[in-house]
């Protein structure tokens, strides 16, 4: 590719579903920068701070360069052939369901849309289920059955519209950053618009909310079916559109009436007088907007949930109208693009359904396909059981890492192990699910392929190359299409670029539709490749004749067509009737703990790390924030169990345990832990918590329930804990527990040992990769104390530094890691170094808040101190928050605090 250094590249964040634009550019020694598109309607130039980073996050370390067979790089014919043969083989064989496709919101809609429809009208199975089952199944569920249709009704503007936003199961503030800082700056226009967080945690996002009301797990139910009855007491209802629009009401009423405000209150955990408070709100605001995403997804009552929020929508007529509907967000960048293609075991392509001849027989003439599923196909959890008991034979997994992030996750990984044909797709050479794989295909990674993502709000946006393909990786469309030639089916996988891809999609949305579909872009299907290449974003339903190169006008024209870019405000649902379903809903009370097993995990994500860390763990920037897995826990709970704060703990469950930090605070719901998702094998030694999760799935949309699993917690016996520096990347497998991180000039670990009867200079030499006498190494040891300091250098360098002690280590993070960049030419700072402190002018800067200009906690507090009274006074003097903006709640958490502090 020629690098033209004055141009930007217009792209699309490939990470969370707000779909934020990106211009990258790359400079002529090949440095990458991106910044925020301030023409993307997602963000117009906002970026987070994840967002930020990603020019830290496309390095060539560590990725699958090449083809492999059995641990052997090969070639490209010779890989592809293999695959194409062994599934062809296996089919025959077999039959078609003994082959599976597990694949990814993360994949873009052309690779998705081909692999869709290699399995389902060319291998003619519906084996074909995607990660977007633990994450938005039950949204699109809960759609399905209100709607006739899984469609999102609003827009992002809507947030800004709305005078009331209600965020349910949703860590908008470190999950959507940017719509979380959209709203802000709605709010701070409006200072009247009120925001209602439901979550049993205190999270980041409960800093802009007036009131936060701390459920008790899956207590989501009982709180909007209660609310259903308070509409109908009263009087808040919206009959005329429930009489036009709707069916099932009195139905739905009825039930949800059985339930009094006391029964509410019990299985909420919420007192009757925040129930009210929370009810009149809702009933007295008629533009409001209900947000949700996992805390309601994630849940063995999910799609219960979703339609118990949107039967309150309903009632009162508050569906697509400006400033008012209910908005499930997406996760990934293209979970939306996912559900188009029909990627799921239970859906067709472009909205169709597999349960309709009518629609499988359309499908099937439009591919000229020799076959089509003919039934749902196998969904996540099902699918990997299927793989353990042998009735899937050969499996291919693409852009996702079930070892990880599937529930029950040790089984998970001993059914690929022992399938006897496993292909996976990935841009790493090494995650914990590659390292199983019989066959390893290289694919080419966010800025080296071209295509189109949709995010929470419709609107399909390109992402466009700007670097070369490196190795032999190549675009996954590509791969899958290969592989559908070399099973025969040439002529359906001939396209030569991504943009045909898309145009054939586009031309399925629009095929014999006439409106009966929400999903239409047939505006696209005469799309060519410079069409594409300058497709602007562009929210759906895009209707309209195939016209090359125009730009349609937003929004569909006649008939039962939505009149705008939102849906529904009409009525004119995609039911047989036309006509919305009230579902009628009881709540039903499920306790899932035990003596043995007395805590609920709540499990989810934080601020600066993607998943399973293949790409933020790269990052120094994003792994500084927090850098080891942890487990929060509430101080009565602590003490309970003999817990003190930082303490290294075992949680377990009947599946599996962690190994893992205690972080002890009152944010966390008395009675429930919580654990990010992030860490792995490649991270820690024992922190991949899908081992503990359990297949328990929602019984309509079998997504499982991962924010509500039966655990228990003990103090880990650490004998002596550790925290080191290091140039390279540490193998601590040694110790008990360890978790490595990123840092500028390095990495750092935590540690922890069972035993402290340990050569501590042999052990920090093998920590550092440095052989006995090669380097000059300084040490103190306090042996009665269990005090060691370690440090070795290579000429005016530190290569590596290691702290040891009986307890948690309290040496300052930034620091140690600083000094792996500073000059040691100066013997005194040398003696700083296994004095185990900051020398002289230095100071603790805390654990890291802002990552963009790596401003501490306790710089921050200093800074409160001084006289900053205000985020922005702190971003006048440090400039933290100033840049992307993602850590400002925490910045006004600290700011609270410290004022709080100081007025007491
Ligand atoms: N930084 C970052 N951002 C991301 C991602 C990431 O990995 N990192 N991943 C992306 C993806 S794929 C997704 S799906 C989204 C997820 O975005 P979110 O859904 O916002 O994130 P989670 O942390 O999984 O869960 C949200 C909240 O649900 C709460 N919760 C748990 N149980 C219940 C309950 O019973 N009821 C209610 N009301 N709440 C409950 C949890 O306490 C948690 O705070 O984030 C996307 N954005
Ligand atoms: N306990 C618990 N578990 C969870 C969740 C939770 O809240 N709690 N959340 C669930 C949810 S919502 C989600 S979405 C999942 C996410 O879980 P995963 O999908 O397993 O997580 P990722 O780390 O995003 O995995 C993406 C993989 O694709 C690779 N990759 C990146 N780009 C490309 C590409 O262009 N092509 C190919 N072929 N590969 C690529 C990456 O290297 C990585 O290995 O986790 C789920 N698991
Ligand atoms: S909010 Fe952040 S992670 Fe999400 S798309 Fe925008 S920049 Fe990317
Ligand atoms: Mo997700």
């Amino acid at each position: 590719m020629e690098i033209d250094e004055a141009r930007e590249v217009r792209t699309t964040c490939p990470y969370c579903g707000v779909g934020c634009g990106v211009l990258a550019k790359v400079a002529a020694d090949g440095q990458v920068s991106v910044r925020g598109d301030p023409d993307h309607p997602a963000n117009f130039g906002r970026l987070c701070s994840k967002g930020s980073a990603l020019a830290e996050t496309i390095d060539l370390d560590g990725r699958l360069l090449y083809p492999e067979i059995h641990d052997r790089r090969a070639g490209w014919d010779e890989a592809l052939d293999l695959v194409a043969s062994t599934f062809s083989q296996t089919i025959a064989e077999h039959g078609p369901d003994a082959v599976a496709f597990y694949v990814s919101g993360q994949l873009l809609t052309e690779d998705y849309y081909v692999a869709n429809k290699l399995m389902k009208g060319f291998v003619g199975s519906a084996n074909i289920d995607t990660n977007s089952r633990l994450c938005m199944a039950s949204s699109v569920a809960g759609h399905r059955r209100a709607f006739g249709s899984d469609t999102v009704p609003g827009t992002y503007e809507d947030l800004e519209l709305a005078d009331l936003i209600v965020l349910v199961g949703s860590n908008l503030a470190w999950c959507h950053p940017v719509l979380y800082q959209r709203i802000v700056a709605a709010r701070e226009k409006r200072p009247e618009m009120k925001i209602v967080l439901v979550d049993p945690r205190r999270t980041m996002t409960a800093d802009i909310a007036d009131m936060h009301l701390a459920i008790a797990p899956d207590g989501d139910v009982a709180l909007f079916t209660g609310l259903l009855a308070y509409l109908g007491q009263h009087n808040a209802l919206d009959r005329a559109y429930i009489t036009a629009h709707t069916t099932g009401f009195g139905q739905a009423l009825f039930a949800a009436s059985a339930l009094d405000l006391a029964s509410v209150a019990a299985a909420t955990g919420l007192t009757e007088d925040e129930l009210g408070r929370f009810y009149s709100l809702f009933a007295a605001t008629s533009k409001t907007v209900t947000v949700y995403s996992q805390g309601v997804n994630q849940s063995s009552s999910g799609t219960d949930k979703v339609n118990a929020i949107i039967n309150c929508h309903l009632a009162t007529g508050r569906v697509g109208r400006p400033g008012a509907g209910p908005f499930s967000v997406t996760g990934q960048p293209n979970a939306m693009g996912g559900r188009e293609v029909g990627g799921m075991a239970n859906m067709l392509a472009a909205h169709m359904e597999i349960e309709n001849p009518e629609h499988r027989k359309r499908v099937q003439r439009f591919w000229t396909a020799p076959a089509i599923a003919e039934r749902p196909g196998l969904k996540a959890v099902e699918m990997f059981q299927a793989v353990a008991d042998g009735r899937i034979k050969a499996l291919w997994i693409m852009a996702t890492n079930p070892v990880d992030s599937m529930p029950d996750a040790d089984a998970v990984e001993a059914a690929i192990k022992a399938c006897p044909f496993v292909v996976v797709s990935d841009v790493l050479a090494r995650t914990d699910t590659v390292r199983h794989a019989h066959i390893r295909l290289p694919a080419a990674a966010w800025g080296e392929k071209d295509g189109t993502v949709t995010n929470s709000e419709r609107r399909i946006s390109r992402q466009r190359a700007f670097l070369d393909l490196p190795g032999e990786a190549r675009p996954d469309w590509q791969i899958v299409a290969e592989v559908g030639k070399r099973m025969g089916f040439g002529e359906a996988f001939s396209h030569a670029t991504p943009s045909e891809v898309f145009a054939e999609h586009a031309a399925l949305s629009g095929f014999e539709n006439d409106g009966a579909r929400d999903f239409d872009i047939g505006a696209y299907a005469g799309v060519d490749a410079e069409g594409y290449e300058e497709l602007a974003p562009f929210q759906w339903p895009a209707p309209g004749p195939v016209q090359a190169g125009r730009q349609p006008e937003e929004g569909g024209q006649a008939g039962h067509r939505p009149s705008s870019i939102r849906f529904f405000a009409d009525g004119n649902f995609y039911t047989p009737d036309r006509k919305a379903r009230f579902i009628t809903i009881r709540p039903t009370v499920e306790t899932r703990t035990s003596p043995d097993y007395p805590l609920i995990l709540n499990t989810g994500r934080i601020r600066d790390h993607w998943h399973t860390m293949t790409r933020t763990g790269k990052s120094p920037r994003l792994s500084q924030h927090i850098a080891e897995p942890f487990v929060e826990i509430h101080p009565a709970d602590a003490q309970r169990f003999g817990i003190g704060d930082a303490d290294i703990v075992r949680v377990s469950s009947p599946r599996g345990d962690v190994l893992v930090r205690a972080l002890v605070t009152a944010r966390q719901r008395q009675g429930s832990l919580f654990a990010p998702m992030h860490w792995t094998d490649q991270f820690s030694a024992k922190g991949r918590l899908d081992a503990l999760t359990a297949p328990l799935i929602d019984p309509v949309s079998g997504q499982p329930a991962l924010k509500h699993v039966a655990a228990r917690i003990e103090k880990f016996a650490a004998k002596a804990f550790g925290f080191a520096v290091m140039r390279q990347r540490p193998a601590p497998d040694t110790a008990s527990y360890w978790a490595v991180a990123k840092c500028r000039g390095g990495w750092r670990v935590e540690l922890a040992f069972g035993d402290d009867d340990i050569d501590w200079a042999g052990f920090a030499g093998a920590l550092f990769g440095t052989p006995p006498g090669a380097a000059e190494m300084l040490a103190y040891h306090d042996r009665d104390a269990g005090q060691h300091r370690i440090a070795a250098f290579d000429g005016d360098h530190l290569s590596g530094a290691l702290f040891v002690a009986p307890g948690p280590v309290a040496v300052s993070r930034g620091w140690a890691a600083e000094q792996l960049t500073a000059d040691h030419a100066n013997r005194r700072g040398r003696l700083a170094i296994v004095a185990g402190r900051p020398g002289g002018v230095d100071v603790d800067r805390g654990a890291i808040v802002c990552s963009c200009f790596g401003v501490g906690a306790n710089q921050i507090a200093q800074a409160v101190r001084g006289g900053c009274a205000s985020v922005e006074a702190i971003g006048a003097a440090l400039h933290a928050g100033t840049n992307c903006g993602s850590c400002r709640a925490e910045i006004r958490v600290i700011v609270d605090a410290q004022i709080l502090q100081a007025a007491e």
